[in-house]
């Protein structure tokens, strides 16, 4: 028995490592906690901090780097309080990774679980898993799927901002520097994250308001490689295209790159969307002319106190919306 829950824990770290990538293990910021054996009794049987879980999505995007990063700083400001497991994802299209992350965490039976899913249907079912397992479930950033809640017969807060309001903002700002009747394109994130629906019909809201010529809308995955394949091809096949409006930082900067290897600088103007330091970088050079920062350090954070509200009053929080704000060449310059 005692073997197999060694090979249990063994196999679990192995994986982990082999998922999270550097700076990310299990309990890498529950200072000391040691892991829980699978068949260990429920937390709510015993005394000591409540063990927290943040599942996020790729560990390749400084976005969720910033966001691991205010999560551990929070745990260390409240270490009497809860231990803290930051676990993360390859790909940001690696849906199966991220459930097999979510059901290991409730194999070491953590007490909540705080995620930003990579798909907003896909995910449903093992956090429902998770729920009957009696662990808290509290969803941030891209919010699940209304529609599969209900079919589920469950209630997940969620925490996050409106991100249709977000693209807008970046949107609006970007379209004030176009003539009306511009052509332009957009990069959407993965199709099946409710985010990236809300921001591609953020970006539509501003486009027509302003006038522009939408020529094309295309996913590049929220990764930047692809942004980089997808934004080439459309300046290839649309030279005309006065801009290129991205769903996510990522794909910001390949899109940046794109439009410098076709020497357009300036020339194709490109907003993004997260507020990662690398894209403020562009947009202090020119390159990019907005983000929408939405605060990924402080997302994780109001998800694990909506963990610890609900762990220690039994009550479940209403849904929180978080900020979204414009950055810009003006914005950056006053930081
Ligand atoms: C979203 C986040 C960020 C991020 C993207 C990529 O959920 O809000 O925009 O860049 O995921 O995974």
């Amino acid at each position: 028995m005692k073997r197999i829950a060694c090979l249990s824990i063994l196999s679990a770290l192995v994986l982990c490592a082999a998922l999270a990538g550097p700076g990310c293990s299990p309990s890498s910021s529950g200072k000391g906690a040691p892991p829980t054996p699978p068949n260990a009794p429920a937390k709510a049987e015993k005394a000591g901090p409540y063990r927290i879980a943040l599942v996020m999505k790729s560990l390749a995007n400084e976005f969720f780097l910033t966001m691991e990063n205010g999560a551990k700083a929070h745990q260390q400001q409240h270490a009497s309080e809860y231990t803290l497991t930051c676990n993360g994802i390859k790909d940001e299209q690696d849906m199966a990774r991220q459930i097999d992350l979510v059901e290991q965490m409730v194999a070491q039976k953590v007490d909540a679980l705080v995620i930003a899913p990579a798909d907003s249907k896909a995910l449903v079912g093992v956090c429902k898993r998770a729920q009957d397992a009696g662990v808290v479930v509290i969803n941030i950033d891209n919010k699940f799927d209304d529609s599969v809640l209900k079919e589920k017969g469950i209630t997940i807060p969620f925490v996050g901002p409106d991100n249709r309001k977000g693209a807008k903002l970046a949107a609006e700002y970007l379209a004030k520097k176009l003539e009306p009747g511009a052509p332009v394109a957009i990069l959407e994130g993965i199709p099946s994250a409710f985010n990236g629906q809300q921001r591609k019909l953020g970006f539509d809201d501003a486009i027509a308001a302003a006038g522009l010529k939408l020529v094309t809308s295309q996913s590049a995955s929220w990764e930047m490689d692809k942004a980089n394949q997808v934004a080439s091809s459309i300046i290839t096949e649309h030279p005309e295209v006065k801009a290129l409006l991205c769903a996510n930082d990522s794909m910001a900067l390949g899109a940046a790159a794109a439009v410098r290897a076709a020497g357009k600088t300036g020339q194709i103007l490109i907003c993004g969307y997260d507020g990662i330091s690398a894209v403020e970088t562009l947009i202090r050079e020119g390159q990019v002319v907005c983000t929408v920062q939405q605060y990924a350090d402080k997302l994780a954070v109001f998800g694990i106190e909506y963990a610890l509200q609900v762990l220690r009053d039994k009550t479940t929080p209403k849904d929180k919306e978080t900020a979204v704000d414009l950055v810009t060449a003006e914005t950056a310059a006053k930081k």
